[in-house]
């Protein structure tokens, strides 16, 4: 980790460390994690590590995997009194459009891609721009590492990215190159595994910490590890101070809550060619003196990320 990295983090572990006061001194409460959200029902840790089963006090307020909260005891139960300020937040809009959060305080997204299910480059886009918007770090997790050599698509998928500036970490159950790799990259942060549905996110989590059973005790038999979908974020610790959020996984994700030049932001590729077309509102398709189009004819930006980028535009006006 470089060291303007460190004390970015640094400062921001500051800053939540100063909310938390500010806000229990003026809340009367005391902190607690968010570990899991089961509907109304929400598992938090306490400082002292002990975790408890809490309820909403607003309805208004939405807790995910990460959130930092205020809460009062009742009984061995307790009520969430506040969420504080979230450091950083990826939402998504769910099925009826609603905007709902998938984990919060992240410093990292690990998105998990496949041989099996297939990855899908236009996912791997929009959570890119999503972490991006979000100034969140993003790195690539290959897992099934044992079926890649009958998925020659998905070997070429980390090529692109990785030349792209993306980390790429090879995993898989049967060989795991990429463990250790993982873990230093982790270090102490925050990260969050989202992709598809079936990537092996919930089962990459268990092979990092073998001992889950045992760490997870207190949680609900929702969070059905490795064995059923996952249908709730759930936060888990590592030993070095890292945390992982498993999240559900997804088909699609939409990113029509974003602003329309996060898109375009978000390609990482895009960004030094930003503000030098020859329109303002250029929408890199068809007008003369576009930077972007231009690049792609020179070779700089590749013929499938400029159709998934137009593909993410074309679905944010639908
Ligand atoms: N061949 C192979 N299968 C794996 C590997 N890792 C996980 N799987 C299998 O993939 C299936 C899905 O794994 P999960 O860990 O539940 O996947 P997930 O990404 O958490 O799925 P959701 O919770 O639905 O988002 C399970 O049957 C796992 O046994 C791997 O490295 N190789
Ligand atoms: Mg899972
Ligand atoms: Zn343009």
């Amino acid at each position: 980790m470089s060291k303007s990295q460190l004390s970015k983090q640094q400062n921001r572990r500051i800053q939540a460390a100063q909310e938390r006061y500010r806000s229990e001194s003026e809340l009367g409460g005391e902190s607690g994690l968010v570990i899991a959200r089961f509907g109304k029902q929400v598992l938090i840790e306490e400082e002292n590590g002990d975790r408890r089963t809490t309820t909403l006090r607003r309805r208004a307020e939405d807790p995910v995997a990460g959130d930092q909260v205020v809460w009062t005891p009742q009984g061995e139960h307790g009520v969430i009194e506040a969420l504080l300020p979230r450091r950083t937040i990826i939402s998504r809009p769910n099925s009826q459009g609603a905007l709902r959060p998938i984990a919060a305080n992240i410093d990292r997204l690990l998105i998990v891609i496949a041989p099996q299910p297939l990855a899908q480059a236009n996912l791997i886009d929009r959570y890119l721009v999503a972490a991006s918007h979000a100034g969140i770090d993003a790195s690539l997790i290959v897992n099934k590492a044992d079926l890649l050599s009958e998925a020659p698509s998905v070997v070429q998928l980390a090529e692109t990215y990785s030349e792209l500036g993306v980390e790429v970490v090879t995993t898989g159950q049967l060989s795991d190159p990429g463990a250790e790799t993982l873990m230093d990259m982790v270090a102490t942060q925050t990260v969050a595994l989202v992709g598809q549905s079936g990537v092996g996110k919930s089962s990459l989590i268990k092979r990092l910490l073998p001992d889950l059973e045992i760490r997870i005790g207190a949680l609900s038999d929702a969070v059905g590890l490795g064995r059923h979908t996952t249908t709730a974020a759930a936060l888990y610790h590592l030993p070095g101070g890292g945390r992982l959020i498993d999240s559900p996984g997804v088909r699609e994700f939409h990113l029509s809550h974003l602003p329309k030049d996060a898109i375009e932001s978000g390609f990482v590729e895009f960004e030094p060619l930003l503000g030098l077309c020859r329109f303002r509102d250029c929408s890199h398709s068809h007008e003369v003196r576009c930077a972007v189009l231009e690049a792609h004819e020179r070779g700089e930006i590749s013929s499938d990320r400029l159709a998934s980028y137009r593909q993410i535009v074309a679905s944010m006006s639908q």
